[in-house]
């Protein structure tokens, strides 16, 4: 089983269409525009929430009792968005990171890894393409494997 995750990341970085991927979901993606919970604990962003402080309370809340954050940034992109310390506050979730769209032609993955790795993420990182689906698997077994961990805590 696959839950108690959230996708959080920049506006169009692909964080629905990799939700959908990882849910097995077939409906067409659109803009999101509010959270989108697959069940009380996996859970889609809009873009907003995170481009946007001051909707980081509303982000930070909605974290609250998830397990894992998955932060998403796009191959070709070197912007540095991450706001350093944003998940310093958590030390009891797995933060990890996802280098989506590694088909790009202008994808940098060595260059996104280190301002993923800078913001203080330390967990493991994904490269991903919706293109690639063993991609996609990889990171789906991660996520069902750290959703299996969680339940036999007890948590
Ligand atoms: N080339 C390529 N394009 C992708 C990939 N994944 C998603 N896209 C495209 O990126 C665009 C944005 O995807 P979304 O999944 O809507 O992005 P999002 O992060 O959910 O965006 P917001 O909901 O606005 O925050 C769409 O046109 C997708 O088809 C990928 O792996 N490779
Ligand atoms: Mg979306």
């Amino acid at each position: 089983m696959l839950n108690n995750f959230i996708l959080i990341g920049g506006t169009g970085v692909g964080k629905s269409t990799l939700f959908a991927a990882l849910l097995n979901q077939e409906e067409e993606v659109r803009k999101t525009q509010a959270l989108v919970f697959h069940d009380e604990c996996t859970i889609d962003t809009p873009g907003e929430y995170f481009d946007n402080p001051r909707l980081y309370t509303a982000l930070i809340s909605t974290m609250t009792d998830i397990k894992t954050i998955v932060y998403v940034h796009q191959a070709n992109s070197l912007e540095r968005k991450l706001p350093f310390g944003l998940f310093s506050i958590y030390d009891t979730k797995k933060i990890i990171g996802v280098i989506s769209k590694i088909d790009l032609a202008d994808a940098e993955i060595a260059q996104v890894e280190e301002i993923i790795r800078d913001a203080g993420i330390h967990g493991p990182i994904f490269p991903v393409s919706i293109y690639q689906p063993e991609s996609i698997d990889t990171l789906r077994l991660f996520l069902s494997k750290e959703t299996h961990a969680a339940s036999q805590q007890g948590a």
